[in-house]
């Protein structure tokens, strides 16, 4: 899978882009993460990238000329068939099934603003998507960028390698991920729960159900409404909702 990323820091996403994971996509031939300078694309002597806002105001706003010339030479005969996200706190929000969607492309090319904002033109006339990592204002488009990337990248086969199958994870299931732990047993007096010691491969599946249901029905109760629950799972959340509404427990934390 191929991204085109256009941004005024190249050199600020490379050095997260070419380490662990995504580092080795890449150089495995699985990713290629091609970074464009905008600034590389301006005209003027003084490599202007920003100006003073129409109708005043303050602040200032990304020229459109430098970021269509650069989408442009990077993308070519590409240019109106692959996607071309902006990333902006007005989009659509991301989410894991926002990055599924993306993972079938073959090719993404991603629009990093910086400044207070960028031209109108650039969202209506070259973005084909506009998307929000969530409701917070950044100084730039590239922490999203990265964060789309990474969420992308990871559900391509073979990315994670052998062990870490993407499907396990928090928001693959619909629900918060249960706890882990590993060595040792004991840790400044801290014990891992039993049930994972005792080799009982159903009990430990019982278990960590469970976790995960009382940890999404306490911390993202909304995230209930979309995931796929069991008659049993059923069961575990109205156990849950009886406590919660004041019955006593079960002697657990
Ligand atoms: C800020 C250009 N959804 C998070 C997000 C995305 C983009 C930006 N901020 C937050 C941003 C300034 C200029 C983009």
């Amino acid at each position: 899978m191929r991204f085109d990323v256009f941004t005024l820091i190249p050199a600020a996403m490379r050095a997260y882009l070419d380490a662990s994971v995504l580092g080795k996509a890449q150089a495995a031939g699985l990713v290629e993460i091609r970074l464009h300078d905008i600034r590389a694309h301006t005209t003027d002597r003084h490599h202007t990238t920003d100006d003073t806002p129409y109708g005043g105001g303050g602040g200032m706003v990304m020229k459109p000329e430098p970021v269509f010339a650069c989408a442009e030479a990077a993308l070519g005969e590409a240019m109106g068939r692959v996607p071309v996200i902006l990333l902006t706190p007005q989009g659509r929000v991301f989410t894991q099934q926002v990055a599924r969607d993306f993972a079938r492309e073959s090719h993404l090319a991603l629009i990093c603003g910086r400044y207070e904002g960028v031209d109108e033109r650039i969202r209506t006339h070259l973005a084909t998507d506009e998307i929000s990592v969530g409701d917070y204002v950044l100084t730039g488009g590239e922490l999203p960028a990265l964060i789309l990337i990474d969420a992308v990248a990871r559900l391509i086969p073979g990315v994670l390698g052998d062990e870490g199958a993407a499907g396990d994870d928090s928001h693959s299931s619909g629900l918060l991920e249960y706890p882990h732990y590993t060595r040792p047993p004991e840790f400044r007096g801290w014990s891992v729960p039993e049930v994972l010691l005792s080799g009982d491969h159903a009990r430990v599946a019982a278990w960590r159900r469970e976790q995960s249901l009382r940890r999404t029905f306490e911390r993202r109760p909304d995230l209930l409404d979309g995931a796929a629950l069991s008659r049993s799972d059923r069961e575990e959340l109205d156990r849950l909702r009886g406590r919660a509404a004041g019955e006593p427990d079960e002697g657990h934390a």
